[in-house]
């Protein structure tokens, strides 16, 4: 039997398969009717098929995808769905029209051209549907598909993943965009090749992304939280002991990425990068060796194992102890280790150099420290889910995890903000068994482990002590609130919907 991650994105004829019955069905089948409306209204005609991928929130492994570490998230209810038509070249209007339900965002157009460059500077909501466009032709082509032409397209999105929210609505948008090209032209492929170029395409709007959240996205099975692995991409389902919720909270602080990208994101990853090559230098590599080859923390955890097992130890950890130093490193620091020009370094990343010219200094010992401890983490999250502990135990334990989880971000990968601390804090001062940021960080949302017979009590709280200072001071509106704090069970990753 194949395992999930090598078939095709499933395609239904109706909303039941996607979103169950009851209320959640009732809620898809008004945004369908809207999405055709806005479709005829836009377009005088209906589209041909619909793409639908889910958002996520990550359980655990903040910061670590990109540096090839496992990580566990699950995907949530709230997703984007694409409405497309295909339309030939010679067609009066050429092009990509893309418009979306929401007024707030308006039509954008682009040239109907797989080789466009997206414009960095000049940030707009439509972009993210060009690196689906993007990504797909360049899939299409290294599978030797020259012939799948650039065509136009219509398309309207429906977007509910809430923005900036640290649950990845960009990737829910990338990939319904990506799988709604690849339907209207009649092709599909496998998920895990989704994931791979989803993730891959993403990173044309700027941010030096890893793979978690396209992975999720495309491959999610409902009731399941997902294990995901990197080189290659693979998706182990995880089964959350039913007696606890994850409740998720937004802080309401937005978490900008793709504009902070230069002092925030991007600025650890580029951060890893000296780390890995400081320490592989330090481990036994030269120099040269060290640039080419150390690219993550992943790709020098060997060397920092063999050195801790004379220690005694096989923790990397020990290594990031010895080798890098708790003070932040200067440019002049690193070059004077790795005998060459950091402009040198990341000559061929515009967005790293970006950082370079942004950074006053880099916290290499922290940065590493975070994404080892962090790396082990997620497995000890796994096993202890997996484990014979009773359901109390073992949400104790998964909540310590999460709150050492939350820790780490704050203090050495520096990515949470004030509101997030409050929020978190509140969190555990009403009885979470564990709470932390979710996603990139620096705003957006926390996620909380929640007895499940606790939930309704909790989220009144959080409304009371978190939220109502925040409607009284005119933030958001009251009848909004239910969109900033919700419980989520795991839901089902990307489909195709053809009636
Ligand atoms: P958010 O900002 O939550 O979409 C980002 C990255 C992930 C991962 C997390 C941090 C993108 C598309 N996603 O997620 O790959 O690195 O931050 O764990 O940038
Ligand atoms: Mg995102």
């Amino acid at each position: 039997m194949a395992v999930h991650e090598e078939l095709p994105v499933p395609i239904f004829t109706s909303l039941e398969p996607v979103y169950g019955s009851g209320p959640q069905l009732k809620e898809a089948e008004l945004r369908f009717n809207r999405l055709k409306s806005k479709f005829v209204e836009c377009f005088g005609h209906t589209p041909d098929i619909y793409a639908r991928s889910p958002g996520r929130v990550n359980l655990i492994g903040e910061h670590i995808d990109y540096e090839g570490y496992s990580v566990l998230p699950m995907a949530i209810r709230q997703d984007t769905i694409v409405a497309i038509r295909k339309c030939e070249l010679n067609e009066a209007d050429k092009g990509l029209k893309i418009a979306n339900v929401n007024d707030k965002y308006t039509v954008c157009y682009y040239p109907a051209d797989p080789d466009q460059e997206i414009d960095l500077k000049n940030h707009r909501w439509g972009h993210y549907f060009i690196c689906g466009y993007k990504g797909f032709y360049e899939y299409a082509k290294s599978k030797g598909k020259d012939a799948v032409k650039p065509v136009g397209l219509e398309v309207v999105v429906d977007g509910i993943v809430p923005t900036g929210s640290g649950l990845s609505s960009s990737a829910a948008f990338v990939c319904s965009s990506t799988i709604g090209i690849m339907a209207a032209l009649g092709m599909n492929f496998p998920k895990k090749d989704l994931a791979q170029l989803t993730c891959d395409c993403e990173r044309h709007i700027g941010t030096q992304s890893g793979g978690m959240d396209q992975a999720i996205s495309v491959m999610a099975q409902s009731g399941f939280a997902t294990l995901i692995d990197f080189n290659p991409i693979r998706g182990t389902e995880v089964q959350l002991p039913a007696s606890g919720t994850f409740v998720i909270a937004h802080s309401l602080a937005e978490s900008q990425k793709a504009v902070t990208a230069a002092t925030n994101y991007n600025n650890r990853v580029v951060e890893c990068r000296l780390a890995s090559i400081i320490l592989g230098i330090k481990l036994g590599m030269k120099p040269e060796e060290a640039i080419t080859k150390a690219k993550t923390l992943s790709d020098v955890e060997g060397l920092c194992v063999s050195f801790a097992n004379t220690r005694g130890s096989s923790d990397p950890v020990l290594a990031v102890k010895e080798f890098l130093k708790e003070e932040p490193y200067s440019a002049e620091d690193v070059e004077r280790i790795t005998n060459q020009k950091l402009e040198a370094v990341f000559a061929n990343s515009p967005t790293s150099l970006d950082v370079l010219r942004a950074a006053k200094h880099f916290k290499l010992h922290q940065r590493a420290a975070h994404v080892y401890s962090e790396a082990k983490r997620v497995y000890a999250f796994k096993d202890t889910v997996s484990s014979k502990l009773s359901d109390e135990e073992m949400l104790k334990k998964l909540g310590g995890l999460m709150n050492d989880s939350h820790y780490s971000c704050s203090v050495l990968y520096e990515c949470s903000c004030p509101e997030l601390e409050e929020l978190v804090k509140i969190s555990r001062d009403n009885g979470a068994l564990g709470a932390r940021l979710t996603g990139a960080g620096w705003g957006g949302c926390a996620v909380a482990l929640v007895k499940e017979s606790s939930v309704p009590q909790f989220i009144l709280n959080l409304k009371e002590q978190f939220y109502k200072s925040r409607i009284d001071r005119g933030v958001i509106k009251k009848d909004d609130v239910d969109l900033y704090i919700f419980a989520s069970k795991p839901s089902s990753g990307s489909a195709i919907i053809r009636f």
